[in-house]
C-alpha cells in the first residue's frame, strides 16, 4: 500500500488541521485522541511518511525507530501513567482495524484496562 498524502494524520503534520499535541520533536508527534477510549488516550505517530507499522518497521531508519521508541515511553512517563500503568497498541491493516493510514501507536491508560481481547 503506498502513503496517501492526504490522510488525517498527515494534514496534522502538514498543520492543516488542528490538535491537542503533547509532544514534538524532530522524529515524533504525539497528540489526544480525538474520540478517547480511556481517560488518557494519546496517539504517538512518527513524522516520516509510514503507512502502518509494517511499513515502519521495515523502512525507517535504526535512528527514527529509537527516537519513536524513547518518546513513546517518555509520553507515558510525563502523562503520569508509568505507575499504575498503560497499555501500547498499533492497529495495522484490514484485520487488524486501521483506520488512519498513517503508522501510529496509541497509549491508553487513567483506569484499569482489564485483561486484553482479541
Ligand atoms: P486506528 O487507525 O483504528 O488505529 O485509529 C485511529 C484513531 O485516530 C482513532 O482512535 C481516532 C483518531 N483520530 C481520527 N481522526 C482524528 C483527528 O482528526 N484528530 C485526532 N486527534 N484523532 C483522530
Amino acid at each position: 500500500m503506498s502513503y496517501d498524502p492526504s490522510n488525517v494524520f498527515a494534514r496534522i503534520l502538514r498543520g492543516e488541521i488542528p490538535c491537542k499535541k503533547v509532544y514534538e520533536d524532530a522524529h515524533v508527534l504525539a497528540f489526544h485522541d480525538i474520540n478517547p477510549q480511556t481517560p488518557t488516550h494519546i496517539l504517538v505517530i512518527p513524522k516520516g511518511a509510514y503507512v502502518s507499522f509494517d511499513d515502519f518497521s521495515a523502512k525507517a531508519s535504526a535512528e527514527e525507530i529509537a527516537a519513536f521508541v524513547r518518546a513513546a515511553g517518555q509520553i507515558a512517563r510525563d502523562a503520569g501513567l508509568d505507575q499504575p500503568g498503560y497499555r501500547v497498541l498499533s492497529n495495522m491493516g484490514r484485520d487488524g482495524h486501521q483506520e488512519v493510514p498513517h503508522f501510529h501507536l496509541h497509549i491508553f491508560g487513567g483506569r484499569p484496562l482489564g485483561r486484553m481481547v482479541p
